[in-house]
């Protein structure tokens, strides 16, 4: 039994984590799903470590919204860098599923970019635990999470 951990914020404005969970339940039935929400993207890197180191989970999802603002850029890229240092600490993945507020011009697209990021990123979570030599077939093939794949050179 693999334990997921699922980490999202208050801060969003759409629940990406209910749409990430929705996918890994599609996708693989022998799995635990912890999840736990948080005010903001810059709380995601300790829930989610303690989501590796108290909660045993083998991998998890951090899922946030950074704002329009410039401080909300630096915001994310600050919780970035401490998404990275938990995973150094804990040598486990976290993948950091973020949607920034300005990559759409309009609420409904960015309703949908969040929902189709989310459940892109939680297939590719199925793929790395569950189906590596599939993966591995998928490597410098642009692909892309919530938008429409760049595709291979
Ligand atoms: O630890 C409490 C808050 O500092 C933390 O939750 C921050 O992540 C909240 N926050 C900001 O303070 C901010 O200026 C967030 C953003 N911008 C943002 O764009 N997205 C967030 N949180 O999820
Ligand atoms: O942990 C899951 C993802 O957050 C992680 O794989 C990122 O590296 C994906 N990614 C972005 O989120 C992004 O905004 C990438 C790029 N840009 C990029 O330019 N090149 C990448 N990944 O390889
Ligand atoms: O090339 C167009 C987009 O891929 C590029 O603008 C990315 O930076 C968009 N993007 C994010 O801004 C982000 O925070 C992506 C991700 N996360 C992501 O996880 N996966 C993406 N793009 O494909």
């Amino acid at each position: 039994m693999l334990k997921i951990g699922v980490c999202e914020t208050t801060f969003a404005r759409f629940e990406m984590g209910a749409a990430a969970i929705d996918e890994l339940k599609k996708y693989a039935s022998d799995i635990k799903i912890i999840h736990s929400v948080v005010p903001g993207v810059k709380d995601l890197p300790v829930a989610s470590k303690k989501l590796i180191e108290e909660e045993d989970c083998e991998i998890v999802m951090a899922l946030g919204m950074p704002g329009p603002m410039e401080k909300d850029k630096m915001c994310a890229h600050e919780a970035s860098t401490g998404l990275i240092r938990a995973q150094l600490m804990t040598n486990k993945h976290i993948l950091e599923v973020f949607v920034h507020e300005d990559e759409e011009d309009n609420e409904k697209d960015l309703k949908i970019l969040a929902e189709t990021r989310a459940r892109e990123h939680a297939q590719n979570l199925i793929k790395m635990m569950f189906k590596p030599k599939q993966f591995s077939k998928e490597a410098g093939k642009g692909k892309r999470e919530g938008k429409p794949d760049a595709g291979p050179l």
